[in-house]
């Protein structure tokens, strides 16, 4: 049945009907992290995560009292998801490791090897099928021993991800050449920090996360590039913005370094450092507040130095756009943030559908730091349970044809384009009521059964024929070979 999709849709390629072409060198993957699919919460000598004590312990806090302990249980199941990997064609797959399978109480003194063991078994099952690796160091899953201690609000954790990373180049890298350090840090320090909820702890934790970040960086090159050749990037969520009565491009501009800026500006502009719009901004909000200080910390001028340039690629996560306004003494900010009545959304309620705002994104990022080499690490649209997704199918098709004419009429420089997620995961707070995947996974049976769904199927046709197949013709010759 594959065959006589692929065969159809290619004498449609041929008949002149209008196809966008997917640009020569851009790589279509997909992604994962650790925690949301591995299970396998205490396999062998694991230690425990801030999220299983997080899931374990405030239970309530999660949609149906839900937890990762078994996830897709890909802990077990690691080629059955290469394998859909590689029957969708993907030339890159993104997984996290996860800190506490490699050092089980944090101490690189104690290195699991059953926990090196899965993760080279993984890469090596990858190459075998000539799926690239990329492989991100942190997506939020720290040992619980040092959430004790104050988490990412503790210095300290700045040299204790050095040392787990150093672990991770020395044991893995011979076999990975793209690593990420950390996915989306502000998100984390916003949402999921676990400590005390309040702004100068947020802007600590991201203080942090950029040295971790710049420090492992520079480590790598100094010890590890040499000898394995590697690429080390950041991953950041970058939202659009468009102002609320149309004509507000201060606030739009506010927004994004809030957001996206507030790291993107210290490592990828010409003169580094926080966006001087946020220093100035929290700095007055500080003081009205009573505060001696800025609330956002000072990056000196030998940590503007070291932390500007450290990272060989602007890696993207990308899903939505938002409307802004300006609201003094709102927030930080000042900026409010709302969604337009007409927008489409995912079940996720901070998914907005805008296809178009995926374009600005992208031109922002070229204007302002410079036209990088962009990885999008991440993009997808959350759904109920089912396999078929042709809303999903619509989304990607819609996203990625702005992100194409964004590549080829504004010279966007983009290299990769992976979605957001191979499988249904374990959603954070959301549970398993947000899909994301590519490939339904059913959680009600212990067996984890998998079943790629509809835009599974789309995907292979795109990166195999290497044109953005239009939704409805998909469908139309989808129904068409299914009687065949
Ligand atoms: C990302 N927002 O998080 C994460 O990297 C993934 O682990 C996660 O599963 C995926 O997106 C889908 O949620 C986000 O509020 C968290 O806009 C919040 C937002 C966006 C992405």
């Amino acid at each position: 049945m594959k065959i006589c999709v692929g065969l159809l849709l290619w004498l449609l390629g041929r008949s002149g009907v209008d196809m966008m072409e997917i640009p020569r060198g851009l790589s279509i993957g997909a992604s994962t992290s650790a925690y949301q699919v591995e299970g396998g919460w205490n396999a062998s000598d694991k230690g425990v995560s801030v999220w299983d004590a997080f899931t374990h312990e405030e239970s309530s806090l999660i949609k149906d009292r839900e937890n990762g302990d078994i996830a897709c249980d890909s802990y077990h199941k690691y080629q059955e998801d290469v394998a859909l990997a590689k029957n969708m064609g993907l030339q890159h797959y993104r997984f996290s490791v996860s800190w506490t399978r490699i050092l089980p109480n944090g101490s690189p003194e104690n290195v699991s090897r059953v926990g090196i063991r899965y993760y080279k078994n993984l890469i090596d099952e990858l190459h075998t099928y000539g799926i690239e690796p990329v492989v991100t160091l942190y997506h939020w899953d720290h040992p619980q021993s040092f959430e004790e201690v104050g988490g990412w609000a503790n210095d300290n954790m700045i040299d204790y991800f050095v040392e787990y990373a150093r672990v991770v180049f020395r044991e893995l890298g011979s076999r990975v050449k793209i690593w990420s350090t950390v996915n989306e840090p502000i998100i984390y320090c916003q949402f999921f920090d676990f400590g005390m909820n309040d702004d100068t702890r947020k802007y600590r934790c991201a203080h942090n996360l950029l040295k971790a970040h710049a420090k492992v960086y520079h480590m790598y090159q100094r010890e590890f590039k040499d000898r394995q050749h590697g690429q080390v990037g950041i991953v950041l969520l970058c939202h659009n913005y468009y102002s609320l009565n149309g004509i507000d491009a201060e606030a739009e501009d506010i927004a994004f370094e809030f957001g996206c800026g507030w790291l993107a500006n210290p490592i990828f502009s010409k003169d580094g450092d926080y966006p001087a719009v946020m220093k100035q901004k929290v700095a007055e909000e500080s003081k009205y507040q009573g505060f001696t200080k800025s609330k956002l910390p000072k990056l000196s001028s030998s940590w503007i130095e070291y932390i500007k340039g450290s990272s060989d690629y602007f890696g993207l996560n990308h899903y939505t756009s938002f409307m802004v306004e300006q609201h003094p003494h709102l927030n930080d900010s000042g900026i409010l943030k709302s969604d337009n009545p007409i927008w489409k959304k995912g079940v996720s309620d901070w998914l907005n559908i805008i296809p178009e705002g995926f374009g600005e994104v992208l031109r922002i990022i070229k204007e302002k730091y410079n036209n990088p080499p962009v990885y999008v690490l991440e993009n997808g649209l959350s759904t109920t349970a089912g396999i078929e997704d042709l809303d999903r199918i619509k989304f990607l098709h819609d996203y990625m044809k702005q992100m194409i004419m964004a590549i080829t009429h504004d010279g966007c420089n983009v290299q990769k384009y992976t979605v957001w997620s191979l499988l249904d995961t374990f959603e954070w707070k959301e549970a398993y009521r947000n899909r994301f995947g590519l490939v339904h996974v059913d959680f009600t049976n212990n067996r984890r059964m998998r079943t790629p769904k509809l835009s599974s199927k789309w995907l292979h046709e795109v990166i195999t024929q290497r044109q953005l197949i239009k939704p409805d013709e998909f469908m139309k010759q989808f129904r068409a070979a299914s009687y065949v």
